[in-house]
């Protein structure tokens, strides 16, 4: 079997025992290169004041990793720039939100230079070499460039926009044919895929049969490989006794309400303040029910440096309190808003103590959170799944109540269906979806990716 290198813009240290504290993605990259062997390689999350190249090496549980430090201003215009002020927002169809700026392309162009000259002695002949996220799409042409001639791949997490957004960005050619340095490229969804492969027909004279897509030349796999969660931990965490502990306080504190809940990072893409204001529309809608539900919206910060996020963290703290200032009464509080992480177990009572999820995106590469809430579920009474048609896991989860995020009123609707939903509609959705979601789990996609990267020719 061939040695694996994934890189990352950061990389999760591996903690023996702590696998509940991580993200799916982080344990699977692990148990994928716990069994392949290789190293993980990133960003070290620190700034050095001159790059020199040094790799801060680790191990722990059983997997390899080597890190870089960067310098200020690559992390101002690679990471807070062109990463996150670019191509973040235009991914998710912000393009109101995207900024242009050359200094940041030319940061991000530099750290991918420093992340190819680094890694390239770390890589050995047969390696399999694994690329993560729109951080890094020029690395794979890096590489090449510098001679290496193993199998690479790389795997996109946010959406890919169509064309006619994309070509807003200066540098869209560029950008994609670095992509044909890859040998397999891919996609959470159909969508993204179909995105890609018209940009490839329509503006590089490019053809696609099947997987194969051709252009200038160079033949690369594009295929769509949802991700999952790691199922089997989810559900145990689920049962622990803090995801218990967790779930009687969510209990405790409804007094007998019905509970929705909404976990997300706080990002626009999220549809934080539509969820608001759905919810809203819900409240203003049925004076009846005011008093009977609890919405609980927890949005640890993220990306503060980037203005965007520092306005729309200030947008829903007022929304919240707008909406609170109008309903609440001496003993409820319609939205309860809380800006912090919770360890996976406490999500994961949290959960399951919900009646209603409300993961309704803008847009999505895929959004974990919504196959997270199906895991923890209690099969004899389980919750409602409210998602936004535009999450790519709307593709996988067509027995969610699928909705709108944009329409107010729909997103009304939708609470009320959840709110009445009987109990065997109620179960046999729930069945639907967590046969989903076991079945197509975190290692089911991570073997789906590198076995067509495996099969991939030289
Ligand atoms: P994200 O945009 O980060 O990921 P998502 O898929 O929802 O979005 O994953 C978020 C993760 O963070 C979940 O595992 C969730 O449990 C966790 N999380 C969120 N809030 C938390 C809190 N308050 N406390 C603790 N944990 C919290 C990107 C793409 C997604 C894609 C993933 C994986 O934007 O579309 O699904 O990568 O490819």
């Amino acid at each position: 079997m061939s040695r694996l290198i994934v890189i990352s813009n950061r990389v999760a240290v591996p903690k023996k025992g702590a696998s509940a504290n991580q993200g799916g993605l982080a344990v699977a990259l692990q148990s994928a290169l716990r069994e392949h062997g290789g190293l993980w390689f990133g960003w070290s999350g620190e700034t050095c004041e001159t790059f020199d190249g040094t790799i801060h090496r680790a191990e722990g549980d059983g997997v390899n990793t080597a890190t870089i430090d960067l310098e200020e201003q690559d992390i101002d215009e690679y990471y807070n720039g062109f990463a996150n002020r670019t191509l973040w927002p235009l991914f998710h169809y912000r393009i109101d939100l995207t900024e242009f700026e050359r200094d940041f392309e030319g940061g991000y162009q530099r750290v991918n230079d420093r992340f190819a000259d680094t890694v390239m002695p770390l890589v050995e002949e047969p390696d399999l070499v694994w690329v993560h996220d729109y951080h890094l799409i020029p690395l794979g042409q890096k590489l090449r460039r510098r001679g290496m001639r193993n199998r690479i791949g790389f795997f996109l997490h946010t959406p890919w926009p169509p064309t006619r957004l994309l070509t807003a960005l200066p540098s869209h050619r560029k950008l994609v044919d670095s992509l044909f340095a890859y040998d397999v490229v891919g996609f959470h969804t159909e969508d993204w895929l179909d995105s890609f492969q018209h940009y490839v027909t329509s503006m590089m004279g490019g053809t696609v049969d099947g997987d194969i897509v051709s252009a200038g030349g160079r033949t690369i796999r594009a295929i769509v490989a949802p991700i999952g969660i790691d199922t089997a931990e989810f559900e145990a965490a689920a049962r622990s006794d803090e995801a218990n502990f967790a779930r009687d306080r969510m209990y405790m504190s409804a007094t007998g309400r019905s509970l929705m809940v909404g976990v997300d990072r706080l990002d626009y893409s999220k549809g934080l303040r539509e969820r608001f204001l759905g919810y809203d529309r819900f409240l203003a809608s049925h004076p009846d029910r005011r008093g009977l539900t609890s919405f609980l919206q927890i949005a640890p910060p993220s990306r503060e440096k980037v203005d965007t996020y520092q306005e729309i963290r200030a947008d829903l703290d007022a929304l919240s309190g707008r909406i609170n200032g109008e309903y609440a009464d001496i003993d409820w509080t319609p939205i309860r808003y809380v800006n912090r992480g919770y360890p996976r177990e406490e999500l994961a009572g949290i959960y399951r103590a919900a009646h209603i999820a409300l993961v309704t995106p803008l847009r999505d590469g895929m959004n974990l959170v919504a196959k997270e809430y199906v895991a923890a579920q209690d099969p004899n009474d389980p919750g409602v799944l409210v998602l936004s048609v535009f999450a790519g896991a709307a593709a996988q989860m067509r027995e969610a109540v699928l909705v709108n995020p944009y329409s107010a009123e729909e997103m009304a609707d939708a609470i009320v269906t959840a709110l009445a939903m009987p109990r065997e509609e109620r179960i046999r959705r729930w069945q639907a979806l967590i046969d989903g979601v076991r079945r197509e789990d975190v290692f089911w996609w991570c073997r789906l990716f590198l076995d067509t990267l495996e099969d991939a020719s030289e």
